[in-house]
């Protein structure tokens, strides 16, 4: 399978390199990037072309299906590209910069009847919430009643606007917490503060909570800039227990009168399995043509609930997510 790689900034290479090294039968034959030296840099590193815009990327006879890792406001206008040149595509998250703009992805798959777009919300894709969820449905726990979501990032430069922690970041979250509890948003409220006043005004720090719509709870708590690194985790209280998932991958070493463990730096090192996991089962997907991970419904419904995240910071009040009905094409997924 030859792939095109849109957008070659840290995730763009990170699919890159994945496909190119670590999954049998897929080459990445072309990319591009705004930043035609970084676009060269990856391509002699995967063996591919460089091409000078993504439209001639998404219609090249050499690309059979698509990375599309853009900035995130060409998300939505390249997968829907993808869908009308009848390409699969994994699309980075968020996959639009708004409820509707995701929506237009959504209409547009429908249309086709088909679904080519597979949404970066990874999380499903990494072993430790994967443990989570396996116990969840194992029925570990009784019936699951509350998630509770911690993100913590480093410093970002720039420093994200709050509707940017939003859409960039809580969105996987929401999508976790969906995917968790098998269940829908019906309201949000949020609320933040302010970390560093001296460098930004923007709410870096919020918390997040949903009503689902069978009733179960979910709280989210996400930090632009930890101080510390990064870190990411997810306990969900049930009916007859509790499942969180384990503090680190590291070792825990003591030394000196302390005990500590490593922090993970970013996303990259944290999620390295799951990114792989991800790219390889989006591949095999193409090739069955059975969709896996978060779809183009899931996407916009994170979306939505993230645009109700943004209202409810603004205006101090909670905020009703209305979904339509999910079309028949989605029906698969269990939310
Ligand atoms: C980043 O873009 C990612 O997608 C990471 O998974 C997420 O944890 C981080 O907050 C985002 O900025």
């Amino acid at each position: 399978m030859r792939i095109g790689v849109i957008g070659t900034g840290g995730m763009g290479a990170r699919h890159a390199r994945n496909i190119a090294r670590h999954v049998k039968g897929a080459t990445v034959t072309l990319v591009m990037d705004a930043e035609e030296d970084r676009a060269a840099s990856v391509a002699a590193e995967v063996g591919a072309d460089v091409a000078p815009e993504a439209r001639g990327v998404i219609l090249s006879s050499y690309v059979d299906a698509l990375v599309v890792a853009s900035p995130d406001a060409t998300h939505a206008g390249l997968a829907i590209d993808c869908i009308d040149a009848g390409k699969p595509a994994l699309v980075e998250k968020p996959l639009g910069v708004s409820g509707e703009d995701a929506h237009g992805v959504v209409l547009a798959e429908v249309a086709a009847g088909r679904r080519l777009v597979q949404v970066g919300l990874m999380r499903e894709f990494d072993p430790q919430h994967i443990a989570v969820r396996q116990s969840i449905t194992a029925g570990d726990i009784g019936r699951p009643l509350i998630f509770r979501g911690w993100h913590r990032n480093p410093p970002q430069k720039p420093r994200p606007t709050t509707n940017q922690v939003v859409f960039g970041s809580a969105v996987h979250d929401i999508h976790s917490a969906r995917w968790l509890l098998d269940s829908d948003p019906v309201r949000v409220f949020a609320s933040g503060v302010v970390i560093h006043p001296s460098a930004t005004q923007a709410l870096e720090l919020q918390l997040i909570t949903l009503e689902m719509a069978n009733g179960a709870l979910a709280t989210i708590e996400v930090n632009a800039d930890s101080g510390f690194g990064y870190e990411v985790g997810v306990e969900v209280i049930g009916s007859t227990g509790t499942v969180t998932v384990a503090p680190h991958h590291t070792p825990v070493v003591r030394k000196g009168g302390t005990a500590g463990q490593r922090m993970e730096p970013d996303w990259l090192e944290r999620f390295e399995t799951a990114y792989l996991n991800e790219v390889r089962a989006w591949i095999a997907s193409v090739n069955t043509g059975r969709a896996v991970g978060a779809s183009a419904w899931d996407g916009y419904v994170a979306l939505l609930a993230a645009d109700g995240v943004v209202e409810s910071l603004d205006t101090g009040m909670p905020v009703a997510v209305d979904l339509p009905r999910r079309p028949a094409l989605y029906s698969d997924r269990s939310q």
